[in-house]
This record gives C-alpha cells, sequence and structure tokens, in this order.
C-alpha cells in the first residue's frame, strides 16, 4: 500500500523510546480489515511491535464512532482488569493515539486507520491444540461479557446494524440468490436448498428477544477462536481482540459463534467435507468454560438455549458466505476461486452435524446447567 509510511508517519511509532521501523508487513488471517504488524528496533536493540489496521470503511460505515466505542470499551476494561489486579497492557487492547492526540488517523486517500501496540509474548491460534485451550477461550470470553455487565450500553453505537439478526440475514440471501449470478447459483444449488429448508428457524431467537424472554447484553459478536490471544508462556487465554463488533446482542450469538469455529474438527474453509465435523468433546469443553465464565449470569433459557445459539450462528455466517459469494465476493476477502462457497459448504455440514448430536447437545447442556 503506498501511503503506509504516510500512515506511520502520522503515529509515534519512531520515537527516542520505541526506535526505528524495522519492517512492516500484512498481518493475520482477518476477513474484513487489513492488518500489518510493525517492527522497531529501539536504540537498546530490543524489538517493539505494532499492529497498524486500515478499517474496512464499505463494512464499517461510519469508523469513527466505531473507534469510540472502541476506546470506550478498552478504558472500561483496563479499570476492570486494574481493579482485579490484572494487567492492563495485555490483558486488554490498547488504542495507541496519533502525534495529534486523535484515536484515528485518515490518509489522504480516505483510509482510516489505527495502531494497537503488540501485545507481547501473545500467540493467536486458528484451532485449538487441546481442549484446554478451547475452555480457557470460553471463560475468558464469558469473562468478558461479564466485564462488560456494568458498561453503559447506551453510548454503545451500533456498528453493523442487524449484525446478528438472522431473519435479516435471511432476507439479504433471498435477495442475492435472486440478484446474484446465476452461473454461481447453479454451483450452488444444494446449499441454497439447504438454507432455504430452515427458513422457520431463522426467527426464533430474535423473537424471543422481542418478547423478553432473552436478555439483551453487551457482547462481543465475532468470537472466533483467532479474536483472542493467548499467553504464549502459560497458554492460558490472554486478550480478547477485534472489539469492532462489540454492541448490544445476546449471549447466544458468543457462544454459537465460538463453537461454530473452535469446535469445527475442520477449518472454516476446508474442502473436504468428510473432515468437517461437530467435535462433542470441544463443545462440551466449551460450554463448561463459558458457564464458568458467566458465572451464573445467564438465565436458564438462555441456557436451554445454547444448542440453538450454536447452530444458528453457524447457519447464518453460511448464509453470509453463500450470499457474498451469489453476489460476487464484495464482502470477505477471497484467496481462492469459489473460496466463499467453501466457506458455506463446510458451515452448513456442520450444521447438519449439529442436527445430527441434537440430543447428546442438550444433554451435555443440562449436565453443566446447574453451576458445582
Ligand atoms: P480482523 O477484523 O480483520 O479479523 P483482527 O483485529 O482480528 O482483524 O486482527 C487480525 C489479527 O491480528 C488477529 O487475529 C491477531 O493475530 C493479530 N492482532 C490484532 N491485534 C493484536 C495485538 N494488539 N497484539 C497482537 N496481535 C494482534
Ligand atoms: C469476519 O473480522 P473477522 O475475520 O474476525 C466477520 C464475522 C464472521 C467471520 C467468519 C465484521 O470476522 O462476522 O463470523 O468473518 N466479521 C464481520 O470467519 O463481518
Ligand atoms: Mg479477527
Amino acid at each position: 500500500m503506498n501511503n503506509l509510511n504516510e500512515v506511520i508517519a502520522a503515529f509515534p511509532i519512531e520515537t527516542a523510546q520505541n526506535g526505528s521501523l524495522v519492517e512492516s508487513s500484512p498481518y493475520g488471517n482477518g476477513h474484513i480489515n487489513d492488518t500489518f504488524l510493525l517492527r522497531c528496533k529501539t536504540p537498546e536493540k530490543a524489538e517493539k511491535k505494532f499492529i497498524l489496521q486500515r478499517m474496512n470503511h464499505d463494512i464499517f460505515k461510519n469508523p469513527p464512532q466505531l473507534m469510540e466505542n472502541v476506546v470506550h470499551v478498552t478504558q472500561h476494561l483496563r479499570k476492570t482488569i486494574l481493579s482485579q489486579g490484572g494487567d492492563p497492557d495485555r490483558e486488554t487492547l490498547n488504542v495507541l493515539k496519533t502525534r495529534d492526540g486523535a484515536d484515528w488517523y485518515q490518509d489522504s486517500s480516505q483510509n482510516y486507520w489505527r495502531v494497537f501496540p503488540f501485545i507481547a509474548r501473545s500467540v493467536c491460534l486458528e484451532k485449538a491444540e487441546s481442549e484446554k485451550d478451547f475452555y480457557d477461550s470460553a471463560v475468558a470470553f464469558g469473562n468478558f461479557q461479564r466485564q462488560l455487565a456494568d458498561f453503559p450500553v447506551e453510548i454503545l453505537h451500533e456498528t453493523i446494524p442487524n449484525f446478528h439478526n438472522t431473519s435479516s440475514r435471511f432476507q439479504d440471501f433471498q435477495m442475492a440468490v435472486a440478484e446474484g449470478d446465476k452461473t454461481r447459483a447453479a454451483l450452488a444449488q444444494a446449499e441454497i436448498a439447504f438454507a432455504l429448508d430452515r427458513k422457520q428457524e431463522t426467527s426464533v431467537l430474535t423473537n424471543l428477544l422481542a418478547d423478553g424472554t432473552l436478555p439483551l447484553r453487551v457482547t462481543h459478536n465475532d468470537t472466533k477462536l483467532n479474536n483472542i490471544l493467548f499467553d504464549a508462556d502459560t497458554h492460558k487465554a490472554l486478550c480478547i481482540i477485534d472489539l469492532d463488533t462489540v454492541m448490544p446482542g445476546l449471549s447466544l450469538y458468543d457462544f454459537g459463534d465460538s463453537i461454530r469455529f473452535g469446535a469445527n474438527t475442520g477449518a472454516e474453509d476446508e474442502t473436504d467435507l468428510t473432515k468437517v465435523r461437530l467435535d462433542l468433546k470441544l463443545f462440551e469443553a466449551f460450554t463448561k468454560g463459558y458457564l464458568e465464565g458467566c458465572a451464573g449470569s445467564l438465565t436458564a433459557k438462555e441456557i436451554e438455549l445454547l444448542p440453538m445459539g450454536a447452530k444458528l450462528m453457524t447457519y447464518e455466517c453460511g448464509i453470509r458466505f453463500l450470499a457474498d459469494f451469489l453476489t460476487g465476493d464484495h464482502y470477505f476477502k477471497i484467496h481462492r476461486e469459489q473460496h466463499n462457497l467453501d466457506r458455506a459448504r463446510t458451515q452448513f455440514q456442520l450444521v447438519a452435524d449439529m442436527e445430527a448430536k441434537w440430543a447428546e447437545l442438550t444433554a451435555i447442556v443440562k449436565k453443566y446447567e446447574n453451576p458445582a
């Protein structure tokens, strides 16, 4: 990117303390923002790293409001972490201000940028290396929700309206089928039929929210495993990242999206569908950890609906990938032909496997519904 130098110069990256920039390189596996790792060498020859991100303003229509959310949320987390005796420089993201004291920088091509100090000695996992990793991530996501329980929700902007409104996602999907590319639709006939067959279920959670059965909470809304950093030394879950979609939502969204990504025996874009199954051991580890992390704050109804949260979040992601495939891949970054179709197929395979294992999922949730 040509204007990277202009952007880097806007932030106090090269300073007497941080030293000089050695390298900037694309980083991570996010589907939305452009992320760069900046490596500096300090005068004492130590390494200092930063994460620089271009916010995707096609998707996030108002980056300044998004950054206001991120700043408010991280300040709140900082206070809570400090009061619990934790290390706020490692356990939450921190926004690095520009040299002018702003939380973001708009470059001469109208792109919006932000910088976070890199959380040192941390690792990001695409797949849990053990049940314990996944359990730890669940406790962390449950904790995260508790830490934000007293956050003044009225100051949060809705960065993407109807983000997890599955009925509204279904309408977008139907529109994509009607107006999308016909050659692509022919390739995805079986997947389109699979999605249409499940129309009735798309409004289950939104209806229960609307009639007051399920409580609205401040949730993360994008709880995939690679949105959490682990401590490289202890392998404990350390810091929840990717705060762009922290908004009012349902606990079931956070639970469900974690299961969708992390309890899949295959990768999100696996092409060999025989490798894609719901791992019951991982489902159990996450259920146990999430309920512990939420520490009694979930209602009986929320707990009962955890399997439905997992299924609907997986289904919803599937129709989002499929709609993007049908309409020309404008939303999720793709790295090969039919990448979004492959991703939709894994999601639907997982939904089908959850349906086949429904009795087991319900039994696992029952086992943990009353914390010891
Ligand atoms: P996207 O919205 O595109 O998914 P993320 O905010 O999740 O972007 O960042 C992409 C990747 O960058 C993460 O998966 C993680 O590996 C890394 N990352 C982001 N912020 C930090 C940070 N402060 N310290 C270390 N790594 C980070
Ligand atoms: C996107 O930003 P990233 O890669 O963490 C998407 C999520 C999807 C996910 C699928 C803002 O998450 O909603 O579940 O891809 N984020 C946004 O992997 O749309
Ligand atoms: Mg991410």
